[in-house]
């Protein structure tokens, strides 16, 4: 027997006004089912002289948020009505139709919402369109319907950043008609009785007055206002020639444009990788072996061991979600010091507009600065972070262990010690687990958990949760050395440090890490983060270029001087003392330079990357390839355009990786193996990613 396929498009009627609601959890995507729904609802609007207008709401939590990304690439996507058909149907009907949002109108949602021939909008509604984020452009319409509906400054800056705004502004500047405060579907029917017998109806698509006297010339100016919104991404530059469409042609002619325009992002390979990227990231908040009911432990209070640069950005993410937080230091002085720098941070924030100063009171109201180390006692939540030194941890852990109620999770910050070995140091390694944030850590988005051996499962359930409270995405590791991230770069930077030896310049490195899209290469991360980090003068051993350069006092930007030098705004220049030291060594070692290539570094700095990614996986310590490659995007600037490392081999193809990687393995020598995990998926004409 067949089961009877539903709808999740029902319709109603009240009164005079036929109600087409969405019921498609989570979000209403507009998947085929839907779209056909909708369509069979306006002709039913059209065949009845009863209705008079007609409401589309969304059932749930939101509006439609948007086409439904998982049918991209499949048959469906093509499977009439596709939104542009409907969209058209939509605003051809013969009854005013009302848009009534919540929650969220995301791209092809926004698109129908422009289609109606009015919008209301609860006011914390959402209007947006992050098609670019997915390597794309509104397909159905939206980049002439909403440069006419909200001029095209508006157009351009929400098309090419991908930003939603809030409902309010949308009623500013002409997307809403109106803002409804009590029960939307109530009023939004209200509304539409009351505009049922305005004729002509308003078309958005028909409108020209807010495209008239636009000067050509604000596109160039956009694009020189915005070199980052345009560096490395396709996306971007085609949304702004699809607005510029509008203002060239009439609607029919722009949407043709637009509809060419959207066709080639979605060939090509960018959008394959951002939208890969899009599941990559909600897949990363899912726990292998943990079963779905696992209730999290409730977190009402936090405390943190620590308030140095660390420390004091670890706080100010609970802080910002309303959880209050105890900040232990061991003097005065540095307490003082760590919390007159998040103090500092907040007003910057605050005058920059993104808190009133009463937030910033509030955040601060909420620490509690201390030097009392049993304050920590009533905390839900106890992240240390002090020096990378094992000894200091284990006895701050023996500590915590007296003092901290039972059933208070205790974390460790470390970026590459042994969580188990730290865990060992308590009688409850169950409670026990890594909270790696990244520097500065108010502000980097990733947050790696580590896994020990003994954490329990819902200490992990409630680390995934409150990561996305204090809006991380949150990735699961296992205990190595480094765990995801860090351990990647050590491949890089060892090559990275042999290949200057051979005859590359630090500058040549960067260059190709720049190109490739990363926000910086090797050196020039070394002299931000600061080269003397791991250096011991006292030692004063000068065994490799890194130690010359610190004994030399270069220990990056902080001293103006490291593998570049810098001027009093910060800008690099490639530096003769460098250059001299570098000689230097070379000399000492025997090594005379030559020539390399642009393609060997790519394959000993970054093809060594996806060779210690694959490590990773094949020794558990990641749940899958696209964590690695979530934690590479958000921690480190991987441009997402390229999906991350393990993506980006998949569309390299994992045979070419091989064949680079063994051509390049004699200069590597001993400090290079191959994963086996690699070999094997090239073999075989596998990929680590699927798509
Ligand atoms: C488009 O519209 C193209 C058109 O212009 C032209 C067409 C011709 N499709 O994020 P969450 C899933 S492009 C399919 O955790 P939140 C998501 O995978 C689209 N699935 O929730 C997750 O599944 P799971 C333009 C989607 O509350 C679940 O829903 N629109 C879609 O934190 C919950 O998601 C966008 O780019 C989708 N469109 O945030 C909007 N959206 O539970 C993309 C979500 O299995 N979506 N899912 O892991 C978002 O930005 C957020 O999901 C949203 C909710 C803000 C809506």
């Amino acid at each position: 027997m067949e089961t009877p396929v539903t709808s999740p498009i029902s319709t109603s009627r009240h009164g005079h006004v036929l109600i087409i609601s969405s019921n498609n959890p989570p979000v209403n995507a507009l998947g085929h089912a839907v779209r056909e729904g909708l369509v069979k609802g306006i002709e039913e609007a059209d065949a009845s002289d009863e209705i008079k207008a007609v409401v589309i709401i969304g059932e749930g939590a939101t509006f439609f948020a948007g086409a439904d990304i998982s049918e991209f690439g499949t048959p469906k996507a093509f499977a009439q009505p596709v939104l542009p058909q409907v969209v058209d149907i939509i605003e051809n009907c013969t009854k005013p139709v009302v848009a009534a949002i919540h929650g969220t109108a995301l791209g092809g949602g926004l698109e129908v919402a422009l289609a109606c021939h009015y919008r209301v909008a609860h006011p914390g509604a959402k209007l947006g369109v992050p098609e670019v984020k997915l390597g794309l452009l509104p397909g159905a319409g939206g980049t002439q319907r909403l440069p006419r509906a909200a001029g095209v400054q508006h157009a351009l800056e929400m098309t090419t950043s991908g930003n939603p705004i809030g409902a309010k502004q949308a009623a500013e500047i002409g997307l809403v008609d109106r803002i409804i405060e009590g029960d939307l579907l109530q009023h939004a029917v209200a509304y539409a009785t009351e505009v049922a017998d305005v004729r002509p109806l308003p078309k958005t698509s028909e409108r020209t007055d807010k495209l008239e006297g636009t000067d050509p010339a604000v596109f160039d100016q956009f694009i020189a206002a915005n070199p980052r919104t345009f560096r490395g991404f396709e996306a971007p530059m085609k949304n702004l020639e699809a607005v510029r469409a509008a203002t060239q042609h009439p609607y029919g002619d722009g949407v043709q444009v637009e509809r060419k325009l959207f066709m080639e992002l979605m060939a090509g390979t960018q959008a394959k990788a951002q939208q890969y990227f899009f599941f990559a990231e909600r897949k990363a908040a899912k726990i292998e072996g943990v079963d779905d009911n696992v209730k999290p432990r409730e977190i009402r209070k936090v405390g943190v061991i620590g308030a140095g640069t660390m420390g004091g950005g670890i706080s100010m993410n609970f802080l910002q979600a309303g959880i209050p937080v105890t900040i232990v230091e061991t003097s005065q002085e540095a307490l003082d010091r760590g919390t007159g720098v998040m103090l500092r941070n907040y007003e910057a924030s605050a005058k920059k507009g993104r808190f009133t100063a009463e937030q910033v009171g509030q955040f601060m109201g909420a620490l509690n600065p201390t030097l009392d180390f049993d304050s920590l006692a009533d905390c839900d939540l106890i992240i240390e972070a002090v020096f990378e030194q094992m000894e200091i941890k284990k006895d701050i852990f023996g500590r915590l262990d007296k003092i901290a109620k039972p059933g208070a999770i205790l974390a460790s910050n470390t970026s590459y010690l042994n969580i188990d070995e730290i865990a060992a140091a308590t009688g409850r390694p169950q409670d026990v687990v890594g909270l790696h944030f990244f520097s500065p850590a108010n502000v980097m988005k990733l947050l790696e958990v580590v896994r020990g051996a003994k954490t329990a499962d819902d200490v992990l359930v409630t680390a995934m949760a409150l990561a996305k409270k204090i809006k991380k995405v949150a990735v699961v590791a296992g205990v190595c050395y480094g765990f995801i991230g860090n351990r990647m770069l050590i491949p890089r930077q060892t090559e990275a440090t042999k290949l200057l030896l051979e005859g590359a310049t630090p500058a040549q490195i960067d260059k190709v890490h720049t190109d490739f899209g990363m926000p910086m290469g090797p050196f020039q991360m070394a002299d931000l983060a600061g080269v003397d980090i791991g250096w011991h003068r006292d030692v004063n051993r000068i065994e490799n270029i890194r130690d010359a350069l610190c004994a030399a006092d270069r220990w990056g930007q902080k001293k103006s001087a490291g593998f570049y030098d810098y001027d009093e705004k910060r800008r690099p220049s490639p530096s003769p003392t460098v250059q001299g030291i570098i000689e230097d060594f070379r000399a000492k070692a025997g090594v005379t330079a030559r020539e390399i290539s642009d393609q060997e570094i790519k394959e000993r700095t970054l093809y060594t990357m996806v060779n210690e990614g694959a490590k990773i996986l094949e020794e558990g310590m990641a749940q899958r390839a696209s964590d690695i490659d979530v934690v590479w995007v958000y921690g480190y600037g991987w441009p997402v355009y390229r999906g991350g490392p393990m993506h980006w081999a998949d569309s390299e193809g994992l045979q070419s990786i091989v064949d680079g990687l063994r051509r390049s393995a004699e200069h590597m020598g001993e400090d290079f193996s191959f994963s086996q995990l690699l070999l094997d998926k090239a073999e075989k004409g596998e990929k680590f990613t699927g798509r």
